[in-house]
């Protein structure tokens, strides 16, 4: 267990149907402190460069198509395990099988509009950052109350 950075992002359909302030709001309260924040709308390419990993599998035009179809929120999460513990907040890939109280598991049954994403450990959270952000988009503070939130 350790304290890591994780790459968040509300996909379109997220946006869309207004569900940012909520996943902020699962995050804040779990105690995860967010570190960047922007609302983008990449290119083709960013987004072929993200899943470049799924580039063979035969959804992944659709993919692509999917994430082109409006502004995305991305973010940066800090915070123990963030990488392993934000992927339970999101809930599993295919939301017909994600648990309720998840993200997915609460607003989701079709793995093409899975509301979310989440990086799947510490190595691509770093690739997924760097392709994401700035390292002055990335910020570091203390919280001002407790010691305990991260
Ligand atoms: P993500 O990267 O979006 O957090 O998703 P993931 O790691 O849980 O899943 P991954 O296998 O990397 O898939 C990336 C996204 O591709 C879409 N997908 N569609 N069978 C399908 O049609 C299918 N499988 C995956 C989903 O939007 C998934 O989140």
């Amino acid at each position: 267990m350790s304290t890591e950075q994780t790459f968040i992002a509300v996909k379109p359909d997220g946006v869309q149907r207004g569900l940012v302030g909520d996943i902020i709001s699962r995050f804040e309260k779990r105690g995860y402190k967010l570190v960047a924040l922007k609302m983008v709308s990449p290119s083709k390419e960013h987004l072929e460069k993200h899943y470049e990993d799924l580039s063979e599998k035969p959804f992944f035009k659709g993919l692509v198509t999917y994430m082109l179809s409006g502004p995305i929120v991305a973010m940066v999460w800090e915070g123990r395990d963030a990488c392993k513990t934000g992927r339970s907040i999101l809930g599993a890939t295919n939301p017909l099988a994600s648990a309720p109280g998840t993200i997915r598991g609460d607003y989701a049954i079709d793995v093409g509009r899975n509301v979310c994403h989440g990086s799947d450990g510490v190595e691509s959270a770093k690739k997924e950052i760097a392709l994401w952000f700035k390292p002055e988009e990335v910020q570091s503070y203390k919280n001002a109350q407790f010691d305990w939130i991260y």
